[in-house]
């Protein structure tokens, strides 16, 4: 296709390809479930890791949920949750104990892209396409007027106001006709809801934050606090090297109809949204296709991934490498 690392959804031995290879290799720790179509037709994965996954009835085991790539041109969000899944199945295809020990004890879940429709069209016709794909105008096209956000779609303070999301068609934060209409958003529900996760990690990009929810509310302090706390870290010393931690209102902006904001209302799931990579406004979505700095990024988000896992047995307790 062109690029060193970057790899498409659609095309041969793309996204799509290895998800279902890796479910085909490890039939003992892999189970791959289609969660969902969207509206050009391609199904939205879902793969969960555990020890005898196809046996073991889901949820019965503490989870999480790592998910990336509801926007369609963040794609090193893609790369270091496709990398982090791949560290967790060669760990333990090499038996690696605390591996083993991870994946007998929990369930690790993960959507690597979420928002597929977009993420092929980024490779096809436009890198810096956010939305999915919905006709908006019912012109069977897609122009500027297209596409859903699909992180401002979820029924969780679905429209509470214009500026965490946007009643225009044409805005990169449009919201959708009504909450929960995007069949993204369908899919990632009817994974949500379906049993408790203990804590979801949305990969997003970019600008080196570790936001977690909820994004609609600002400055208001909840029981969860401390265990966002322990786990993120602090400004002088983040759970993420040089990732701010914070309230996304905070650091960041209000939003609404939010993914993590829906997992955390509707089921007390703790989730963050780390927002990968460095640069400005031109450059920032578009991450150097560069082997050796995609990987950095991976090592340096990864730590914190993995305090995340192994502090799902008891979220009361959090396990972190900061100490
Ligand atoms: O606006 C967003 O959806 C996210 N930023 S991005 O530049 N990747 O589009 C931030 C969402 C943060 N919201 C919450 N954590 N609630
Ligand atoms: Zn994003």
């Amino acid at each position: 296709n062109g690029y060193n690392v970057w790899r498409s959804w659609d095309e041969q031995g793309g996204i799509r390809d290895e998800l279902y290879r890796l479910a085909k290799q490890n039939p003992q720790l892999v189970k791959l479930e289609v969660l969902g179509h969207t509206y050009q037709g391609r199904e939205i994965i879902a793969l969960k890791l555990t020890q005898g996954a196809r046996g073991q009835a889901d949820g019965t085991r503490p989870a999480v949920l790592y998910s990336s790539t509801q926007h369609a041109r963040e794609w090193i969000s893609t790369e270091v949750n496709r990398r982090l899944l791949n560290s967790f199945i060669d760990g333990w295809r090499a038996n690696d104990k605390a591996t083993r020990d991870l994946l007998r004890n929990n369930e690790l879940w993960f959507v690597l892209v979420a928002n597929p429709d977009g993420y092929q069209y980024t490779f096809d016709h436009e890198r810096l396409w956010r939305k999915n794909l919905r006709d908006n105008d019912g012109d069977n096209e897609i122009t500027r007027a297209d596409g859903v956000d699909p992180n401002r779609n979820y029924p969780e303070h679905w429209g509470y106001d214009e500026e965490g999301s946007s009643s225009q068609i044409s805005s990169d934060t449009y919201r959708g006709p009504s909450a929960g209409s995007e069949p993204e958003t369908q899919a990632m529900m009817s994974l949500l809801d379906r049993g408790r996760f203990e804590f979801q990690v949305n990969y997003h990009s970019f600008g080196q934050w570790l936001l977690y929810a909820e994004g609609w509310q600002t400055g208001t302090p909840t029981a969860d606090d401390p265990i966002y706390y322990a786990l993120s870290g602090n400004r002088d010393n983040p759970a993420i090297p040089d990732f701010e931690p914070g309230l996304s209102s905070d650091v960041l902006y209000v939003t609404n109809g939010e993914t993590t904001d829906f997992a955390h209302s509707q089921n007390g799931t703790l989730a963050w949204t780390p927002e990968l990579g460095e640069g400005d406004d031109d450059g920032g979505f578009v991450f150097p296709d560069d082997e050796a700095q995609v990987q950095a990024e991976f090592e340096r988000a990864l730590p914190f991934a993995l305090d995340v896992a192994k502090s799902a047995a008891d979220p009361a307790n959090p396990v972190s490498h900061l100490g």
